[in-house]
């Protein structure tokens, strides 16, 4: 009864407006991508290509293809068009009629095709008008500008004015690339008597003995009214879940049918259990046939944002499955400038990291998109929870009517495409605004408005947005959900650390933005920590992706060009002085800058791990990038890991032996994220650098379940003795009752800088083509593998190794191709002091 064919990738054309000449387009695509692939302009990403494409911003692009209409088709009494995505004030023409118009990028359209389609050969023309220009008559009008952040990279910033990823027009780790096109697949919908729009498996209710209440409502649009029959099948079973006669009326039906699912399989998040699915199909059968084509995927748990007050503030913390999960994670931005480009398998790459770094919780940040189905698809698959932002950020927001009209619409379509993903955890109205609005906006002066009245209606903008319009969409359509107003959001928009009371989440810059030493992320702890970051450039090969040599320098204009926080390479410079020796060498600089990243996040997830349950929860900015560039992220746009990546896995290792020193203590704490409590030995080794053993001996330990225990605390000054600090290393091994090594720990008791290192001595030898053995005299600090050109290859890197100590690292390599010696560069620390 219905048909759905996509339009052709291959078959359109481009032209900017007021030009003769058309090029081949790809659909789906950007503008800017258009014009690469014809040669029209050169890689945005290269050197300072960026600055002199901005034109194409201002400029009108119009596409358009030939669509085949066969006569079957139109025999329909429906024949639609639906577009998934399309950025951003788009008028579509069929053989010159208008169509459609479209004013939100993320927002999906349909536009009826039937007046105006004929057998055969059809002209679909879209015009997409300049997103910056678009605006101007309205921004002009309102007599004041709303406060925007710097991210926002024009003079005139008109980022907020439309509904349109906000990372376009630039961010402190992006270019500013305001692009067009057709960023999301089209396709063209014939249908009669019936057509299966939506599917929403609602859970209503999940008993303990795993008996799950279920309301199946599926959406169906009718041609004339008459009886039909819905069924829900469950799992590809032949027999439907549920039957039922319905009654259709001619237009919009929504049909809700209740049943129940006995002894069903929890959808757990990672490292709880596995994330099961169920699949179900609704098939509506009329006179005229079955409609069978909508099915969902479906998982089942219980998920909680519990906030009680206690004794000493408010908790914020995730429970599934009626169990309190301490949540790891990382902050996400879209994966490129030009979306529609990012395949599936870079997709998978990111979501794979996660994983692989015992990650339970990705953030979809507000200044990017509403992801991809294949995004949340993944994390449905993977047991990644989502805590997913509205698209919204670092800006107040037009107090329009219409605007706000737009936005109710973007919430509920997106509320329902999204709600049967059981990976979503809870929706968040925006990114940082409460935060900015306290900091930033309240300071400006009252010039900055023609009356209070102006700054009183963009609060009530905000009040209306972030605490009616969006919420009033979420209770709508899936009320399961918890909604929260801002990320960072504390007490009445204030985040203070040093509150006798701290609540909510909190978004702790005090290093970095604040040139804190990475130690106070001891001190500025808050129950959900769902981001902190620190800036490191890419490594060489990824450098030369975008720069040539005569650039190799941090401050080159090209390099510069590649780093877009105002304090970027200052910070940097400063943090490194402060740990370690900063080398000259522009390679050396990187690798170093990659360390100081990874110690300084690494002693951020160890601290918010200890200090659960007060904190339970970490999100760290960011796990990737949208092109090359130095920025926060963990990965870069290539999806090399960068040292953080694998200091990240350590650290975020299910259970952890992890060490802070106050004053002359040293408390050794073993974090347990498992439902069993850990018994066993905590073994204790001093050594010198050069392996000479100082002191051992060994503790017995007891770690609580799924929690932070202070296992020991020892007298360092008692501990090294006449040792000096600068010298020494303290090795820690747990071990269980039944001799398992549970986790091992390297505790310094000086900065990287202070360390007399002497030289590591490594001895690296081949044990078959795709493993080696990597062995050092003395000890080796961030032992840096690289395989030319390489992505990810070693099993490891970046890792120490004791004095004596040696390591086996597997190498990824294509197909058959074995390693060779000379062909691997070997970098430690000690080189380079
Ligand atoms: C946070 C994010 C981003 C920003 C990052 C680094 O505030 O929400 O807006 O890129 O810090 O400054």
């Amino acid at each position: 009864m219905a048909q759905s064919v996509p339009l052709a990738p291959s078959s359109w054309q481009f032209r900017q407006v007021g030009t003769t000449t058309w090029y081949p387009a790809t659909v789906p695509g950007t503008v800017h991508t258009d014009l690469l692939a014809n040669g029209l302009i050169e890689d945005p990403f290269y050197r300072t290509n960026e600055r002199g494409q901005q034109w194409i911003e201002q400029a009108d692009w119009e596409y358009r293809t030939q669509l085949t209409i066969a006569q079957d088709m139109l025999n329909h009494e429906n024949l639609e068009l639906y577009c998934q995505g399309l950025d951003t004030y788009a008028t579509l023409y069929l053989n010159d009629s208008v169509v459609l118009h479209t004013n939100n990028m993320f927002r999906s359209w349909k536009a009826n095709l039937k007046p105006f389609a004929k057998a055969g050969s059809n002209e679909l023309r879209i015009l997409f008008e300049s997103p910056v220009k678009k605006v101007m008559p309205a921004y002009n009008a309102m007599g004041f500008t709303v406060p925007v952040s710097d991210n926002d990279q024009a003079e005139v910033k008109v980022s907020v004015y439309s509904r349109k990823a906000q990372y376009h027009f630039g961010w402190d780790w992006g270019p500013r690339l305001v692009t067009s096109g057709i960023w999301r697949p089209l396709y063209l919908r014939a249908w009669s008597s019936v057509d299966i729009t939506d599917l929403f498996v609602k859970q209503l209710a999940l008993s303990p003995d795993n008996t799950v209440q279920l309301e199946a409502q599926t959406t169906v649009m009718a041609t004339q009214k008459g009886s039909a029959t819905l069924r829900l099948y469950v799992d590809g079973q032949s027999e439907p879940l549920v039957q039922r006669e319905v009654l259709l009326l001619k237009g919009h039906n929504q049909l809700n049918v209740r049943c129940q699912l006995e002894q069903v399989q929890r959808w757990w998040p990672r490292g709880m259990g596995s994330p099961h699915l169920y699949t179900f199909r609704a098939e509506v059968a009329t006179a005229a046939g079955v409609q069978k084509d909508t099915s969902i995927r479906r998982g089942f748990r219980t998920i909680e944002v519990v906030q009680e007050n206690h004794a000493s503030g408010q908790s914020m913390y995730f429970r599934v499955n009626g169990k309190p999960l301490f949540v790891k994670g990382a902050n996400y931005i879209p994966q490129d400038n030009f979306l529609p480009r990012v395949t599936h398998d870079q997709y998978r790459h990111v979501l794979q990291t996660a994983v692989d770094c015992h990650m339970n919780m990705i953030r979809v940040w507000g200044g990017g998109i509403y992801e991809n189905k294949i995004f949340y698809d993944l994390c449905d698959e993977l047991g990644l929870l989502v805590w997913q932002d509205f698209m919204f950020a670092c800006a107040m927001y037009p107090p329009w009517e219409d605007l706000k009209r737009n936005i109710y619409q973007e919430a509920l379509e997106n509320v329902r495409r999204l709600r049967n993903h059981p990976s979503i955890a809870l929706w968040c109205g925006n990114n940082e605004i409460a935060q900015y609005m306290n900091q930033h906006y309240w300071k400006r002066t009252p010039n900055d408005f023609r009356s209070p009245a102006d700054s009183l209606l963009l609060r009530h903008t905000y009040e209306d947005i972030f605490h009616n319009i969006l919420p009033s969409a979420v209770k709508a359509l899936d009320d399961e959900k918890f909604y929260w107003a801002s990320s960072a959001n504390g007490d009445n928009y204030e985040i203070n650390y040093t509150a006798n009371q701290p609540k909510g989440d909190a978004h702790y810059w005090g290093v970095w933005w604040g040139k804190e030493p990475f130690e106070n992320f001891n001190r500025n702890i808050m129950p959900f920590m769902s981001e902190y970051g620190f800036q490191s450039f890419p490594e060489l090969e990824t450098v030369k992706k975008y720069a040539l040599p005569r650039d190799y320098h941090i401050e080159s204009e090209v390099m510069k060009a590649h780093q877009r926080s105002s304090i970027g390479n200052g910070t940097i410079t400063y943090y490194m002085k402060e740990y370690f020796k900063v080398p000259n060498r522009f390679e050396d600089f990187l690798y170093v800058g990659q360390l100081l990243q990874a110690e300084g996040m690494r002693m951020a997830v160890e601290a918010h791990r200890r200090a659960m349950p007060f904190c339970m929860g970490t999100l760290y900015w960011q796990i990737n990038d949208c092109w090359p560039v130095a920025s926060w992220s963990s990965m870069d746009y290539f999806g090399r890991w960068k040292a953080q990546q694998y200091a990240m896995r350590r650290a975020f290792a299910p259970v952890l032996l992890t060490s802070f020193q106050q004053g002359d203590t040293l408390d050794i704490f073993m974090v347990n994220d498992t439902e069993a409590e850990l018994e066993g030995t905590l073994q204790y080794r001093l050594l010198t650098l050069e392996g000479k053993q100082l002191q051992a001996g060994q503790l017995p330990m007891r770690a609580a379940a799924t929690g932070s225990t202070r296992v020991h605390s020892l007298q360092v000054s008692s501990l090294l003795g006449s040792a000096r600090p600068e010298g020494t290393v303290l090795q820690l091994t747990g071990i269980s009752t039944t001799g398992e090594v549970l986790s091992t720990h390297n505790a310094f008791f000086a900065r990287p800088k202070d360390l007399q290192l002497p030289r590591a001595k490594l001895q690296v030898t081949i044990v078959d083509k795709k493993t080696i053995e990597v062995k050092a005299e003395n000890l080796a600090r961030f032992v840096w593998l690289q395989w030319p050109d390489g992505i990810n290859v070693f099993s490891d890197n970046y890792f120490d190794l004791l004095p004596g100590e040696k390591r086996r690292i597997t190498c990824k390599l294509p197909g058959d191709q074995g390693l060779e010696l000379r062909q691997l560069k070997v970098t430690t620390l000690d080189r380079l002091q």
